[in-house]
């Protein structure tokens, strides 16, 4: 989420920007998607959280210079009076000046085009509040992955022009040639945007993202020359973020005595809705396609799962390093996952799939069979929305029910062993990395599944 202008580009994707077109009128119709937060909770189903400082994937200040620590405690963000409510407080929490929460609809609610209007209340910004609105696309790592920022506040020139609260701002990131492109524009709002709701509309097609502010217009971009300003990344599934950032690079703000802001800072969102009728347009909704409860079969040949991965066809064993195939007797079935790893190099594998929801196995178990007789460390994870979780294997750690003599063993272990796992949303369901071994292994795995309590 920064600023930094088209320069990368072509001047022919940069005209496109200037073009002036009416906001697209939005008919009376129906949302395909909405969220009004009338329930008592923030729903599993739709939204899951980023938290920390981000350096626990390698973006310290969320790759801003942020200065708060994101949680999911109702403290910074909870459903009250039918609104969402994320709180940026300024309080040490794990050696971080502020907290606040950072809500995003990963693995649950995707779209392409569409009208999506929202209305809310932003805090008091200035200065050092950051209340963002934006949307990060669902593939590929960023800025391969495309981001629209639909509406930011508290830019550092806002507050250099005594317009902290009332200069609104969005942007589009994306790759162009191998690089990072961008392009920002922004409004000052006739009177402060925190005195009240407002509703932020977002109209996009193959042809434009446009944005509003009850009415005025700040925002447009011209998406049509997909292949000339390379611009594919506004052309493929989004998802939502919600955030309230303290201090970072955006506001121009380091240092936590430079917050003058009023804290704690609320940002009170009321509701969001999705419009859609362009014939392209696409939603995908995870939370509606919860997988039932049983044993779902991740790399399983036995009967009566309630569901199973079908690998070639919506699932894929990945090697990622020094494991050779070897052929070995399955547990069940016709087939193991069975291979030998040479002696100094690290070895691992992953079964990747597209994002499931395996709520309903919350409090359950991960289980499989495993013959090996590795001495070396090793760990079994789940990738998530939440990002990679592990269980560590040690010589004198639990075990799980693996006993390293060369024979089949069940191993079990509780999905709440996984620290930070997001079972709404589970897009790696069966990972393993080991040291390097000091001699040659032999490693044979089968029957992995997921059982629900
Ligand atoms: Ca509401
Ligand atoms: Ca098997």
């Amino acid at each position: 989420m920064d600023r930094t202008s088209c320069i990368a580009l072509p001047i022919a994707a940069c005209l496109g920007f200037a073009a002036l077109a009416l906001p697209a009128a939005v008919q009376a119709q129906t949302p395909v998607w909405e969220e009004n937060f009338n329930g008592t909770s923030i729903d599993g189903n739709t939204w899951t959280f980023d938290v920390g400082t981000g350096c626990q994937i390698g973006i310290c200040g969320w790759g801003n210079n942020e200065l708060q620590y994101y949680t999911s405690r109702p403290e910074n963000a909870r459903v009250e009076n039918g609104n969402l409510v994320i709180e940026a407080r300024r309080e040490t929490f794990e050696g971080s000046p502020f907290t606040s929460a950072r809500l995003k609809t990963e693995g649950r609610v995707h779209f392409k085009y569409g009208t999506l209007e929202a209305r809310i209340k932003t805090p008091e910004a200035g200065n050092g509040l950051w209340p963002a609105y934006w949307m990060l696309g669902a593939i590929g790592v960023w800025p391969d992955r495309g981001e629209i920022d639909i509406m930011e506040i508290g830019h550092v020139d806002g507050i250099a022009a005594g317009m902290a609260n009332r200069r609104v701002g969005g942007a589009v990131h994306w790759n162009y040639g191998g690089g990072h492109a961008s392009h920002g524009d922004f409004a000052d709002f006739p009177g402060n945007l925190h005195d009240d709701y407002r509703t932020y509309r977002m109209t996009w097609d193959p042809d434009f993202i446009r944005v509003t502010v009850d009415g005025l217009q700040y925002f447009e971009m011209a998406i049509s020359d997909i292949e000339g300003a390379s611009l594919h990344e506004f052309h493929a599934p989004h998802f939502l973020l919600l955030n309230l950032a303290v201090g970072g690079t955006y506001t121009g703000i380091s240092n936590p005595n430079g917050v003058t802001a009023p804290l704690p800072g609320r940002m009170l969102v009321d509701w969001i809705r999705l419009y859609q009728d362009h014939p392209d347009s696409e939603l995908q909704l995870g939370g509606d396609s919860a997988v039932p409860a049983g044993r779902f079969g991740v790399y399983s040949e036995q009967g009566g799962l309630a569901g199973a991965l079908d690998f070639g066809s919506d699932a894929d064993l990945f090697v990622w390093n020094n494991l050779a195939p070897i052929s070995a007797a399955p547990f069940e079935g016709n087939e193991a996952m069975a291979f030998r790893a040479s002696a100094g190099q690290w070895f691992g594998l992953g079964i990747l799939t597209d994002y499931r929801n395996m709520s309903a196995y919350a409090g359950g178990a991960l289980k499989f069979h495993m013959r090996t007789t590795t001495p070396s460390t090793f760990k079994i994870g789940i990738n998530t929305s939440f990002g990679d979780s592990w269980v560590d294997f040690t010589a004198g750690g639990p075990n799980y029910g693996l006993v390293r003599d060369g024979q089949w063993h069940q191993v079990t272990i509780p999905f709440s062993a996984f620290y930070d796992l997001d079972l709404h949303a589970v897009k790696q369901m069966f990972m393993v990395v080991a040291d390097p071994p000091a001699q040659d292994v032999e490693l044979v795995i089968d029957n992995v599944y997921y059982q629900s309590p």
